[in-house]
């Protein structure tokens, strides 16, 4: 047996790296299970495993995954009951977003942040292609970044095409796993590729992404800028399905409602129609942004399908 880490995953072949340095393509044997949760794949890029002795053809197989620290996870789509494992063992997830081509809902944020903030994951949102924004959207993004910045999520604006704001990234990145994610299209190769300009991801044209809705970057795949710092591409998606919480939990992952919720009249409220809801005079008060109200009211909905999960 011997020690690797998966750094890319296919959904049937997996690519690890063994501590020695040697790669190999690799199966898996058997079931895995986490925790329940049928996923459809059970192994994920930052997955440490052991793999078996190497085939003739120079692959190998995985016998064993070791305990994740944590990972990030989503329903394959909506209503779904099967569950797509993002990626495992990371210091923190970045989430790309942009405001044109393709815009970014704030549904979407806002689901990333509630499975982070479930997985105690530090989050940080990332608008990209500031160069395309005018007037308008100049406004809208410093409204948003003071929105989620006011909440606890680090939020900036970068341009990835221009090189702007990517020095500083660099530094965010140091000694850390950090898995980027985000729809197709918003720029996360791009992202990458101008952080770590050896690494050159394949990346897509918009005219491309609008003519045959391909997904440029098609696995997860993890690279390594030096010997401890690393950055997980993923395959963009288009929705976020998030896990099957309690419904009485959610508001936990919603820092800003669970910081106002102790003063509700009931202390089981739900914040929906309760009288005495002090989240909800927040959010006639403005004290809370009625969009972050929204994604919170839609997760409580999901078996309505009201967001489309899908990829
Ligand atoms: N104007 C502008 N265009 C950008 C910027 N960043 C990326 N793009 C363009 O956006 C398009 C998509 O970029 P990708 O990096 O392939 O996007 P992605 O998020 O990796 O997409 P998937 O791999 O499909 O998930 C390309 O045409 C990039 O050149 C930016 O900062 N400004
Ligand atoms: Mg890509
Ligand atoms: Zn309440």
């Amino acid at each position: 047996m011997e020690k690797g880490i998966v750094i890319k995953s296919t959904g049937s072949w997996y690519t690890v790296k063994t501590t020695k340095g040697d790669i190999f393509n690799c199966k898996i044997r058997g079931t895995y299970r986490i925790k329940g949760i049928r996923a459809t794949s059970p192994v994920a890029v930052g997955d440490r495993v052991e793999i078996s002795g190497i085939e003739k053809d120079n692959t190998s197989v995985i016998e064993k995954i070791e305990e994740r620290k944590n990972y990030m996870i989503r329903r394959a789509s909506n209503l779904s009951k099967e569950y797509q494992l993002i990626a495992s063992n990371i210091d923190q997830a970045w989430i790309i977003a942009s405001l044109v081509s393709p815009k970014t809902f704030l549904e979407f944020i806002d689901r990333f942040l509630v499975t982070a903030q479930a997985y105690r994951i530090p989050a940080f949102i990332i608008f990209n292609k500031s160069d395309l924004y005018k007037k308008e959207l100049l406004e809208e993004l410093g409204g948003l970044i003071k929105l989620y910045g006011d909440i606890g999520y680090p939020s900036y604006s970068v341009s990835a095409k221009e090189g702007k704001g990517i020095d500083f990234l660099k530094q965010e990145l140091k000694g850390k796993t950090t898995l980027i994610s985000g729809n197709s299209g918003v720029g996360k190769s791009t992202l990458i590729n101008a952080v770590h300009p050896e690494v050159k991801l394949r990346t897509g044209s918009i005219s491309d992404y609008h003519k045959t809705g391909k997904h440029t970057t098609t696995f997860a795949e993890m690279v390594e800028l030096d010997s401890n710092t690393f950055i997980i591409d993923t395959p963009g998606i288009k929705g976020f399905g998030v896990v099957d919480f309690d419904k009485g939990e959610v508001f936990h992952f919603f820092p800003e409602i669970f910081k106002v919720s102790g003063k509700c009249q009931f202390n089981n409220c739900l914040h929906t129609h309760e009288p005495g809801c002090a989240v909800k005079k927040a959010v006639e008060e403005n004290e809370i942004a009625s969009s972050r109200y929204e994604s919170y009211l839609s997760i409580l909905d999901l078996d309505e399908g009201r967001y489309r999960g899908g990829r």
